[in-house]
């Protein structure tokens, strides 16, 4: 297999961050550069059909894209440790929050960056300063939700690190590009994103 990806773009990281944390090595990195524009070039985008990072390309020539599929199809080959929940009761809320980070907080976040740093505009038809705020207060509120949720808790979703975990710790990471930090008065929400931020698999494509 090969994974097509970039580093510090968020998306390829969830990827990068499961790979870590189940301890798979025999993927390809195939690193491509968005800032010089290589996921438009019409070879990659004609491959793997959209031009997006990342890319997972199966022996059998299959490009699957979309992080949270490409991370389910490695769950499913590579069971353990589980990201997705093991039963229908625990596959059912580790989606709820997976969608509900990447929805509320990840995708928020992507678009408050991505509207804000001088060096991403190229990537925007036109960098909007008030789609960089709106999406801001999108995600700050999604963030005290989930400060009011992690009272007590040390994961997102069951009693262990999930899918969810990343797809929120990788987009507040991503926010670091524009020097973004949580607000300070929501304790709980710094104490679960240090603990995410410690863990070894985390420095995996970021
Ligand atoms: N929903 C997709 C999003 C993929 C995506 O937008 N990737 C970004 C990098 S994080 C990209 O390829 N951007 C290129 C561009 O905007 O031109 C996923 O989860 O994989």
């Amino acid at each position: 297999m090969k994974l097509y990806t970039s580093q510090r773009a968020p998306n390829p990281r969830r990827v990068r961050w499961v790979l870590a944390e189940k301890g798979v090595t025999d993927v390809e990195i195939v690193e491509i550069d968005i800032m010089a524009g290589e996921h438009r070039a019409p070879a990659y985008r004609d491959k793997v059909g959209v031009p997006h990072v990342p890319a997972l390309e199966l022996d059998d020539g299959t490009c699957v894209t979309e992080s949270i599929a490409i991370c389910r199809y490695l769950e499913a080959l590579y069971p353990e440790p589980n990201l997705f929940g093991h039963d229908a009761r625990e596959q059912a809320v580790v989606e709820m929050w997976t969608r509900r980070c990447e929805f509320y907080l990840a995708n928020p976040m992507m678009l408050t960056v991505r509207h804000s740093h001088p060096a991403l505009a190229a990537l925007e038809a036109t960098q909007t300063t008030q789609i960089a705020d709106y999406n801001k207060v999108t995600a700050e509120r999604f963030m005290r939700m989930l400060d009011r949720h992690l009272a007590g808790r040390d994961f997102i979703v069951l009693d262990r690190f999930t899918m969810a975990d990343i797809v929120a710790c990788v987009g507040l990471d991503f926010a670091r590009l524009i020097k973004y930090r949580p607000p300070e008065e929501l304790a709980n929400l710094a104490r679960w994103y240090e603990a995410c931020r410690a863990r070894p698999a985390a420095q995996a494509g970021a």
